[in-house]
């Protein structure tokens, strides 16, 4: 079963630094109030809380050349990459608790790195409302938390390439390994690009049309024993009706019954091996519910499960 007692690590990185909106710095305590820990032991996982990690304070400037905080980015995602690489080095499963999107640079750094020295495979599942694909040349808004795909696909400056590229410089990631799912806000520009590099999109339109059951079992298509599936759970995947509590919200989500449903079939690929939980805003929550919702959906992505009947769909 893909239940087998893992051993997890909850890594805080307390951080807007990517983001215009404040307030997602607070997303790793809002976390542990849900009982993050506590309802991931209550399914026998063992579960290591390392803490928050640090880094620099946001100076709340202008973009400069279309970054904004470039140097902060930087720091912080180093921060990640380092944390999240010692927890895969010791066989544990890392949970990146953001802090905004941008840290998936770090996040994910680390894990194509882990995969490549281990000869797997990797599959990315981008759960997000937006597409995360912009440059600098064509970000609306200087945000970085606008570009980690683009940046760990090779797109990205220089400071951010360097800590997210692998040693002989080949790119984190290529477009063929992500699959993204939610997505129903992409900038002009940044569409053309999504298109250019030939990213696959489980867009909004296509999971009404085709249902959530159809878009996850193309998405999780071809994995093999060998493949480490990483999730990137961005908060505002979710419809702001149930998950008000994200600094970006666009109507038209899932459900929480399709995202219950994205979760769970995730678990039942047994393939799941990291995973972020970003953009939180605890400063926009509504009595933590956001984060609640969050910790459910993460229950369930680690085998709770509300089906009555084993092996149901056969
Ligand atoms: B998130 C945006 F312009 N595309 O680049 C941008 F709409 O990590 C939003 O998905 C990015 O929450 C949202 O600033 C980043 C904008
Ligand atoms: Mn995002
Ligand atoms: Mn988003
Ligand atoms: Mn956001």
């Amino acid at each position: 079963s893909p239940l087998v007692s893992r051993a997890v690590s909850l890594i805080g990185a307390p951080t807007d630094i990517g983001a215009s909106v404040r307030g997602a710095s607070m997303g790793p305590e809002a976390l542990r109030v849900a009982q993050l820990k506590e309802r991931l032991e209550a399914h026998g996982l063992d579960v290591a809380d390392r803490g928050n990690l640090t880094g620099p304070a946001n100076p709340w400037q202008p973009p400069v050349e279309g970054y904004r905080h470039l140097a902060e980015v930087a720091a912080w995602n180093r921060a990640v990459r380092d944390a999240v690489a010692a927890e895969l080095a010791a066989e544990r499963l890392p949970i990146l608790l953001g802090g905004d999107h941008c840290l998936a640079i770090g996040s994910i750094a680390a894990v194509a790195q882990h995969c490549r020295a281990r000869g797997k495979r990797l599959r990315v599942l981008w759960l997000d409302a937006h597409a995360d694909f912009n440059t600098s040349a064509i970000t609306p808004s200087g945000n970085l938390h606008g570009m980690p795909v683009a940046c760990l696909c090779g797109h990205g400056p220089a400071e951010l390439l360097a800590l997210a590229q692998h040693a002989d410089g080949a790119p984190a990631l290529s477009p063929k390994q992500i699959r993204q799912i939610g997505i129903r806000s992409v900038d002009a520009l940044e569409k053309r690009f999504v298109h250019a590099q030939d990213l696959d999109v489980f867009d909004m339109r296509y999971i009404d049309e085709m249902g959530m059951r159809h878009a996850m079992e193309l998405a999780l298509a071809t994995l093999d024993a060998h493949t480490h599936l990483h999730v990137s759970f961005d908060v505002d995947f979710l419809d702001p009706g149930i998950a008000p509590g994200v600094g970006t919200t666009v109507p038209g989500g899932p459900t929480y019954r399709e995202a219950q449903l994205c979760m769970e079939m995730i678990a039942d690929s047994g393939r799941l091996a990291s995973l972020d939980i970003v953009e939180l805003n605890p400063a926009l929550d509504l009595r933590n519910q956001t984060a609640d919702l969050a910790v459910d959906l993460v229950e369930s992505l680690f085998g709770k499960s509300t089906l009555m009947r084993k092996g149901a769909r056969g």
